[in-house]
């Protein structure tokens, strides 16, 4: 196990090899990307040798990145993890998926206070939770795309206790300026865009997950956000609104939010899940 070759081909989502994708190798237990290559004009890369240093089965995820040379760029990440032996390919998609099912934070660059559970969970095994507060700084920080991108879509889930008042999720640009916050005003929604921060639907209660799903035009500097209450069905719905810069998209933060301020320290119990960009 210890010195297995690791091996696919990168394709598009048709099925089509990519010749000069970067592939990175990632250790499953850390966000390092130990080892890098490029796609041959088959799409075939192949990792010899890989480190395993401590000659215990390891498990790795492979990293593929690309450019198409008219400004589109695909990432992804395998899912789920691959082990030894990546011998069917990772297909390219655009999507770039953070949903715990590492069972732990390995894929998060910074984390002050986030953990995999069990506990509550949207989709797979894990989730992630958060449940103390921090003020003036964040729970977690990712770097969802290097250099920043215009990713059409963003989405994912929520679920908050009684117990907390109200945190979210900030998305900061390629100039580590803020373009969109989503908040519990617990248990409200709230949006902090272009207009500053709005309570924009008051919530029908705790304990149940809400899909927040936000579509963005670039072009214009504006989104839409479609939410939905999954428990009872209350959806709410906005279009034209707009970001704070209208940029792109290059940093996730987990913050803590209470009441229209931002990591102010004041409770925070609220599970996150499937956090998903689509370019
Ligand atoms: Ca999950
Ligand atoms: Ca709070």
């Amino acid at each position: 196990m210890a010195n297995d070759d690791i091996q696919g081909t990168i394709t598009d989502s048709s099925g089509n090899p990519i010749s000069g994708a970067t592939v990175y190798l990632v250790a499953e237990t850390s966000t390092n990307k130990v080892a890098f290559k490029s796609t041959d004009s088959n799409g075939y890369y192949k990792f010899t040798k890989h480190p395993d240093a401590d000659g215990m089965p390891q498990e790795w995820h492979v990293a593929a990145y690309y450019e198409d040379g008219s400004g589109n760029v695909f990432n992804s990440v395998s899912q789920p993890k691959v082990s030894a032996s990546l011998s069917e390919g990772a297909a390219i998609s655009s999507s770039v998926v953070y949903d715990l099912e590492t069972g732990d934070t390995s894929r998060w660059d910074d984390v002050n206070d986030l953990s995999a559970t069990t506990s509550q969970v949207y989709a797979g095994s894990y989730a992630g939770i958060c449940d103390n507060a921090i003020t003036n700084g964040y729970q977690a920080k990712v770097n969802i795309y290097d250099g920043g991108r215009q990713p059409s879509e963003f989405e994912f889930f929520w679920r908050e206790t009684s117990f907390s008042y109200g945190g979210g999720l900030r998305l900061l640009n390629s100039d580590g300026e803020f373009e969109l916050g989503l908040a519990t005003d617990n248990p409200g929604w709230a949006i902090d865009d272009g207009s500053g921060v709005q309570k924009v639907y008051s919530g029908d209660g705790y304990d149940r997950w809400i899909r927040f799903t936000i579509t963005f035009d670039w072009s214009n500097g504006e989104f839409s956000a479609d939410f939905e209450d999954l428990s009872s069905g209350s959806t709410y719905t906005d279009s034209g609104r707009q970001l704070k810069k209208g940029k792109d998209l290059e940093v996730l933060r987990l913050e803590d939010y209470t009441g229209g301020t931002w990591q102010d320290g004041d409770s925070m119990n609220m599970w996150f899940d499937n956090i998903s960009f689509t370019a």
